[in-house]
């Protein structure tokens, strides 16, 4: 079927007018549908299903989760197509259509807004803080058992660590040799993957209903006003760490260059960044965090960094399997960025606790 075909399953206003490819997400196929005579447009998305292998348990798990922020947003007299995503069912009344192996979806097209590769503003970035931080307080009474885990162990940083070990072992496309240096900043920090995992095991920090895609891409910023009024991309919505969704943020918030900037010279961490955030994460969750998650939010930052480094590295050695690349070394090129902010972290780490316990005392 063609996408126009498949465009046409859904229950959109109108004409299509046109169907254009869209954003710059690693995983999914996102595309733009605009419709003739009408300033309503929609996203239409293909699945990745190669990865979401339980397509329909994690669209489930978005139904519901919109459902409940849909009601939250309207009771607190918000715009709820504005400030949360609105799935378009298909003519069928269907949540989404099935085409052979492929899962496509379709939602409103939040108008006016614009989404970040790199934060120019600590505003805007205190904004994207604060509706993260909202997000999951949000989420605070969700019941967590009734979401299935979409991609298990999504981030165990344990498990991570041991199928990078593994990839090692295996070789399977002949690239160890060439990323010796990347491999021994990791292998170096064994020691290290498993704070956050050891945490939630002994019951120090909670489990709670979280993102896991935290990343600034992913929320829509008002153009008019820099507010962050929507979080998207729903698909790893699951049982989770909030030090992960904080540390996702940062990870991408604070760093001065691209995820895949081929300079190093260029990645820094922007540390004034990084209290916007913690002001505006602080501000957004409330009374929901533990003082025990406050004290290990810089532990997030630094262990996502790692782990969404080790990720890359670990794509990098199987071949390229998992993330959409552009080039040959593109997997490479990424883990060099998040291997360079992970040393920043680990020499500023005393001041970003630091940071994080004084933003809280001011809330
Ligand atoms: P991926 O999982 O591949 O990252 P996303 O769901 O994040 O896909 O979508 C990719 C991009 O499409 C986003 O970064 C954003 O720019 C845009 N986008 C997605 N959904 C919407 C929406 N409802 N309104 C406006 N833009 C959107
Ligand atoms: C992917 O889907 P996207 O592009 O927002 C990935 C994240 C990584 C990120 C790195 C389901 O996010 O976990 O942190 O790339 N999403 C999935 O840029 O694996
Ligand atoms: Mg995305």
């Amino acid at each position: 079927m063609t996408n126009y075909e498949i465009a046409k399953e859904f229950n959109f206003d109108g004409d299509i007018e046109s169907i254009s490819p869209y954003g710059e997400g690693h995983i999914n196929d996102t595309f733009l549908v605009t419709m003739k005579n009408s300033s309503q447009h929609y996203i239409l998305q293909r699945l990745n299903t190669k990865i979401f292998k339980n397509f329909r348990g994690l669209m489930d798990n978005i139904q519901k989760v919109t459902a409940k922020l849909q009601q939250i947003i309207k009771n607190q007299g918000g715009d709820d197509e504005r400030e949360c995503m609105t799935l378009i069912p298909t003519k069928t009344n269907l949540p989404y259509y099935v085409n052979g192996n492929e899962c496509w979806r379709a939602y409103l097209f939040v108008k006016d807004t614009v989404v970040y590769q790199v934060i120019d503003s600590s505003k805007v970035f205190e904004n994207t803080g604060e509706a993260f931080g909202r997000f999951i307080a949000r989420l605070d009474d969700f019941d967590a058992n009734t979401l299935c885990e979409v991609i298990p162990n999504f981030h165990n940083t344990v498990d991570r660590y041991s199928k990078f070990l593994t990839a090692l072992e295996q070789n399977k496309s002949k690239r160890v040799s060439f990323a010796q240096k990347e491999i021994d900043f990791v292998l170096q920090r064994g020691d290290k993957v498993g704070a956050i995992v050891e945490a939630l095991e002994n019951k120090k920090i909670p489990l709670r209903v979280t993102h896991n895609d935290t990343k600034i891409n992913n929320v829509l910023i008002d153009k008019n006003t820099g507010k962050a009024i929507c979080v998207i991309d729903l698909d790893t919505i699951m049982p989770g760490s909030l030090l992960y969704d904080f540390g996702d943020s940062i990870r991408s918030g604070c760093n001065t260059a691209l995820e895949d900037e081929k300079n190093l010279d260029l990645v820094d961490f922007n540390i004034e960044l990084y209290e916007a955030y913690c002001a505006g994460f602080l501000r957004g969750i409330g009374d929901k965090i533990t003082d025990q998650e406050v004290k290990m939010l810089h532990l997030g930052a630094i262990i996502i960094t790692l782990e969404c480094g080790i990720r890359f590295l670990t794509d990098y050695i199987d071949g390229d399997v998992y993330f959409k690349t552009d080039y040959p070394d593109h997997n490479l090129v990424r883990c060099r960025t998040q291997f360079k902010l992970v040393e920043k972290m680990e020499q500023l780490s005393q001041e970003l606790l630091e940071i994080a316990i004084k933003c809280k005392n001011k809330i």
